[in-house]
């Protein structure tokens, strides 16, 4: 069985609550129901898990060097910012899918940077939850093309 991270940048864990017209209005749990959903229907596993704290996060990264097939990573506000989270995903031989519920090229200029996209196996932006099924699914094919 495909064991795949999914991991969550700062403040995700206030979704829902406020600013639904970016963010749409599931909460963070919401979306782990979905995910957990996908990953049943795909035969894989799921560890879903969010920080606000880069170091953790990082951590996070390095275990996942040992013992996961694929990372799903919304860095959220780190994804423009953090050299730490581009170096420790560089550790890693697996595939790593990078997520946006918004789309962050069609806002601010300062979100058109990501040190993620350079290492992504692929980038799933602006569709909402719906991103984090495409990645899923993704994971799956690449495993079994
Ligand atoms: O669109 C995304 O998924 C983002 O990663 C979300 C980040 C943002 O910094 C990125 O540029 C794009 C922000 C997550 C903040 O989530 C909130 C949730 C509720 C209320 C306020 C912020």
């Amino acid at each position: 069985m495909m064991r795949i991270l999914i991991l969550n940048g700062p403040n995700l864990n206030m979704l829902g609550r406020r600013e639904p017209d970016i963010y749409g209005h599931q909460t963070l749990a919401d979306i782990e129901a979905l995910c957990r959903d996908t990953a049943i229907r795909l035969g894989q596993e799921v560890d879903f898990r969010q920080s606000n704290h880069e170091g953790e996060l990082v951590t996070w990264i390095q275990q996942a060097v040992e013992g996961i097939d694929g990372v799903i990573i919304n860095a959220a506000a780190y994804t423009h910012t953090s050299v730490a989270i581009h170096d420790a995903l560089k550790l890693l031989s697996v595939p790593v899918i990078e997520v946006h519920l918004s789309n962050p090229k069609e806002r601010e200029a300062f979100r058109h940077i990501s040190y993620i996209e350079p290492l992504a196996a692929a980038l799933f932006a602006g569709e909402g939850a719906r991103g984090y099924v495409k990645a899923l699914e993704f994971l799956s094919t690449s495993q079994n093309p």
